[in-house]
């Protein structure tokens, strides 16, 4: 199968690491409300989930039974592909994000480099992402590179040149834009993260935080890229506004890719797009 170019992968990021329950009672934290998201989501037109679990306190967590839990139960109940976050929290240890493999999840983030986050430090050092990539090859889990700055676009290239393909031969890219530290959310930003990705890269997605969606969604559009929306990267849907269920934010870019006459990928297709193991 070859997936048609105007088909729209759209990923859900329904909960992160840095948003807390209390905060944010909607936020999809427990298991069972995260898979009714991500079924619900899936209806609205999602095709692939990016996951981030919490424990019973609805503290970020990467417990390895609840992660194959979590895996185990999104394959059950909805068909969507299922990444699980390697990037977890600032506070999570490098040994713990590369346990989260042992998992099987279908795909895994790799963020490209070390990035200031908010007042926080996003620690990804070389050596922690060779490792990550090398595992990743070896447990047959494709990769979504995600790239915070410029600088890990050229990072993505050195890891290439230096450690081949990944698992599936296609190279997927999630530009995470609008971070207070990474690269601005912006049309003019992503152009020119565009502009500078390896010639390697099949497909790439974006993502702009906070009020920097909406710039972001339609520059990707624009541009021909995929979507990565969900409550881990905004909370709002205008000023004042808050989002009540991931469902939302789904539809709302639904509704844009319907008028950029973008169809919405079915999991079965994007499984095709990223070359996924099952
Ligand atoms: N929570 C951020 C520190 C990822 O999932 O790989 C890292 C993050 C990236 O969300
Ligand atoms: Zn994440």
């Amino acid at each position: 199968m070859t997936v048609p170019s105007d088909r729209l992968l759209i990923t859900l990021a329904p909960t992160g690491a840095e948003t807390s329950k209390e905060d944010c009672p909607q936020l999809p934290t427990t298991l069972e409300e995260l898979v009714d998201t991500a079924r619900r989501c899936e209806a609205a037109g999602a095709a692939m989930i990016h996951v981030h679990i919490r424990d019973e306190e609805h503290k970020p967590s990467l417990d390895p039974g609840r992660l194959a839990a979590t895996v185990e139960a999104l394959r059950d109940q909805t068909n969507l592909v299922v990444q699980l976050s390697t990037g977890g929290s600032v506070h999570d240890p490098l040994d713990a994000r590369l346990k989260v493999l042992d998992a099987e999840p279908d795909s895994c983030s790799l963020t490209m480099g070390t990035t200031n986050f908010g007042d926080d430090v996003f620690s990804n050092p070389w050596p922690f992402i060779t490792e990550l990539y090398r595992l990743s090859q070896e447990r047959e889990v494709v990769p979504e590179f995600e790239l915070f700055d410029l600088g890990h676009v050229a990072a993505l290239r050195r890891l290439l040149d230096k450690l081949g393909l990944p698992y599936g031969g296609r190279v997927h890219v999630d530009l995470v834009m609008g971070v207070p530290g990474g690269m601005p959310g912006t049309a003019d930003a992503l152009v020119a993260a565009v502009a500078a990705l390896p010639e390697a890269v099949t497909s790439w997605s974006a993502t702009g935080i906070g009020r920097s969606t909406l710039a972001v969604a339609l520059a990707s559009l624009s541009k021909g890229g995929h979507l990565r929306v969900g409550m881990e990267d905004v909370l709002t849907l205008a000023k004042g506004v808050p989002v009540e269920h991931n469902e939302q934010l789904v539809s709302r870019v639904v509704e844009l890719g319907r008028i950029a006459q973008r169809t919405p990928m079915t999991p079965t297709e994007a499984r095709d797009l990223l070359q996924v193991k099952r």
